[in-house]
């Protein structure tokens, strides 16, 4: 079984470790969103891949879910000393290395997708991760607040301002002019099926459908996702805040309707959102709080399932 997994970062990471755990035959890639890159003291940093690549290689730190296991801040402390910020996004000394690895690949001439293949034989995550581009794509938000309007990166409203001040527009920066990284294409057609985790459906999964070539790719597939938002909010992080930014309500039922039925063939809500109904998508309802090792699995398990039955019953394809 062949399966393809858009993610971004931390509930991605997780659902996709439950579904190593559902489905250890099958061969998994993950499509990682890179809208939320930035360059931070010269180096390249990359959260989604790197959060997707220590949680399934044992290094993440699991309270977080973000960053390294065991992580010390001696760098960072030093880089502040010297009054080098910024400080509020806090890069450990071992994540440190990761990103000079790449920065340093990067500067050597190899893609995105080659320096994540390079970091991931140290890792060995147990699926195939690739960036969804090699081109630069930044996620961008406007703001307007005492400094007046203006565009900032991603980063910087997310952690910094913790999503605090409303979004006026969320733009992928870059997208429309990137291509799909190498293998994307190919591993999406050979797909059997393709899993949206509960990720954020703005900045995380709609990055990656914002390249051009990946949405009609993954519309042609059997496409099963797994509603981030249960009983009217998100699971985890601030997803309600990039949603309102575009528009949408934050409802299982609402994220299930802006993907459309153009795209998504099956919709594992959770039980809270038992009565949702979207015209021309399957809707299964099942709890899906990601309490540990085994629920994780378990909902995992459910996606695969209704994929494969929705598949079989020639659904999309
Ligand atoms: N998230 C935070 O809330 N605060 C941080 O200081 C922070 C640092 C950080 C460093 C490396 C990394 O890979 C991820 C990091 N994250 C941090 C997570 C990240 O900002 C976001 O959660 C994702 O980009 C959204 O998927």
């Amino acid at each position: 079984m062949k399966i393809v997994a858009l993610a971004g970062g931390i509930g991605g990471a997780r659902f996709l470790r439950g579904l190593l755990a559902a489905a250890p035959e099958a061969e998994i890639t993950v499509i990682g969103n890179t809208g939320d890159d930035i360059s931070l003291f010269g180096l390249r940093v990359c959260p989604d891949l790197d959060t997707v690549m220590y949680t399934l290689g044992g290094g993440i730190n699991e309270e977080q879910g973000w960053g390294r296991a065991e992580e010390t801040f001696t760098v960072k402390e030093e880089l502040a000393a010297y009054g080098v910020g910024p400080g509020w996004f806090g890069l450990g000394d071992r994540d440190f290395a990761t990103h000079i690895v790449r920065t340093q690949m990067l500067a050597a001439g190899y893609r995105l997708s080659a320096v994540t293949e390079a970091l991931c034989d140290r890792w060995r995550p147990g699926v195939r991760l690739l960036p969804m581009t090699d081109d630069q794509v930044e996620t961008h938000v406007v703001v307007e607040d005492e400094q007046g309007r203006r565009a900032i990166h991603f980063q910087e409203w997310w952690v910094r301002m913790r999503a605090s001040v409303p979004a006026l527009s969320i733009a992928a920066v870059g997208a429309a002019e990137s291509a799909p990284a190498p293998g994307v294409q190919a591993a999406i057609e050979a797909a059997d099926v393709v899993l949206f985790p509960p990720s954020n459906p703005v900045v995380s999964i709609g990055t990656i459908l914002a390249v051009p070539g990946i949405r009609d790719a993954v519309a042609a597939k059997t496409v099963v996702g797994v509603s981030p938002i249960v009983g009217g909010a998100p699971v985890r992080g601030m997803a309600d805040a990039c949603l309102t930014a575009i528009g949408v309500e934050t409802s299982a039922r609402a994220v299930a309707e802006h993907y459309g039925l153009g795209l998504l063939d099956g919709w594992l809500v959770d039980e809270a959102d038992a009565d949702v109904r979207v015209e021309g998508i399957e809707v299964r309802s099942r709890p899906l709080l990601m309490r540990d090792a085994e629920t994780t699995a378990a909902i995992a398990r459910a996606a695969l399932d209704l994929a494969v039955e929705l598949k079989r019953a020639g659904v999309a394809e």
